[in-house]
């Protein structure tokens, strides 16, 4: 199994749930223009990271490939299992992180992708930014009174939380004031195989690296 990642990103979740599961694995760190190379639009037609490869399969979208993960490794304890009573709040936050929180980063990251005016990206970074707290408010209400997002143990949705959730701690409403969303994140934040993730990536823990 490979996983194509990029230190930072959104693919750290993915790479962290391979810690998790303990099986042999390979995480290869592409730049921005391998994302875009031909060999590597054939993986993944979006040029971007993650992909995950397994044999034949090459599987883009992170909230795929971390469904994907959980069913192959019912044993590994990294998610609800198909049928429980709580994997459909596992599809509900996986959903909502990929389809909400983590594009509405975006113009933060690339506003230039966003407006075709020059003069506007404050703007639009500003507005994005709003849009990220309002998501963030509403996970950091969710986790109110909860260890978890999903269930009672830790689950590939937290690690995805903790990679977008890390993005944010450079901005003028710091991760940090989301207390039950930063309290999650310092418990990631000494889970071996989160550290193992971020030495790997050249990365620390709450330090923000742009997605
Ligand atoms: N819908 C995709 C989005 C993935 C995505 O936007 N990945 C970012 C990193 S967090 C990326 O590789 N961006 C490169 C680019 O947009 O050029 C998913 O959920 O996997």
């Amino acid at each position: 199994m490979k996983l194509y990642s990029a230190p930072g990103t959104c693919a750290t979740a993915m790479h962290i749930a391979l810690e998790w599961i303990g099986k042999p694995y390979d995480v290869e760190h592409i730049d921005f223009a391998t994302m875009k190379s031909e060999d590597y639009l054939k993986l993944n037609p979006s040029g971007v990271v993650p992909t995950l490869v397994d044999g034949d399969l090459a599987l883009p979208e992170g909230s795929a490939i971390l469904l994907y993960l959980v069913d192959q490794n019912p044993e590994a304890g990294i998610g609800p299992v198909a049928g429980s009573a709580d994997r459909v709040h596992l599809h509900r936050w996986l959903a909502y992180l990929s389809g909400t929180l983590h594009p509405y980063f975006w113009p933060v990251f690339a506003p230039m992708r966003f407006t075709t005016d020059a003069n506007g990206y404050d703007e639009v970074t500003a507005a994005a930014k709003q849009l990220v707290d309002k998501a963030l408010t509403q996970i950091d209400q969710h986790l109110e009174g909860r260890e978890w997002m999903v269930g009672e143990g830790k689950s590939v949705a937290d690690a995805f939380l903790y990679a977008m959730a890390s993005w944010s701690y450079g901005f003028e409403k710091s991760t940090s004031e989301y207390k039950n969303i930063d309290a999650l994140v310092c418990k990631l934040a000494a889970d071996p195989a989160v550290l193992k993730v971020h030495a790997a990536q050249g990365t620390s823990p709450k330090v923000p690296v742009a997605a």
